[in-house]
């Protein structure tokens, strides 16, 4: 019998039809993929122009938001800059990573799982 429907049979008390009286839920439950943290790493000779200029292009952050979490950093040693989905995040970690390398700045970035 499918799940929801009830008949006039199912009404009676459990056990008079051969029914247990239950109703199972059949639905679907939708799946949330791992997430992943993307870190940014503190050094003493990446410009803050230029962190500043990565979050803005690789992280979409606003100028002003990119400031702040670039002090973060440069304050704190490490913060997260963004978390996403395993292939979005070592796409970022890449995209860092080349841009620090073409520039030759040392600046770090990783990911880990939430
Ligand atoms: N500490 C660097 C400086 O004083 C700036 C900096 C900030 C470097 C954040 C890396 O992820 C970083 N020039």
């Amino acid at each position: 019998m499918s799940p929801f429907v009830v008949t006039a049979a199912d009404r009676k008390s459990p056990g008079q039809n051969g029914d247990s009286g239950v109703l199972t839920e059949t639905r679907a439950k939708t799946q949330r993929p791992p997430l992943y943290k993307v870190l940014m790493l503190n050094d003493d000779y990446t410009p803050m122009e230029f962190v500043v200029h990565v979050l803005e292009h690789c992280f979409g952050m606003s100028h002003d938001t990119a400031v702040q979490v670039m002090l973060t950093v440069h304050q704190k040693g490490v913060a997260v800059v963004g978390v996403f989905t395993y292939e979005i995040a070592e796409t970022k970690v890449t995209q860092v990573m080349d841009l620090a390398r073409r520039n030759q700045h040392p600046l770090q970035c990783t990911m880990e799982k939430e």
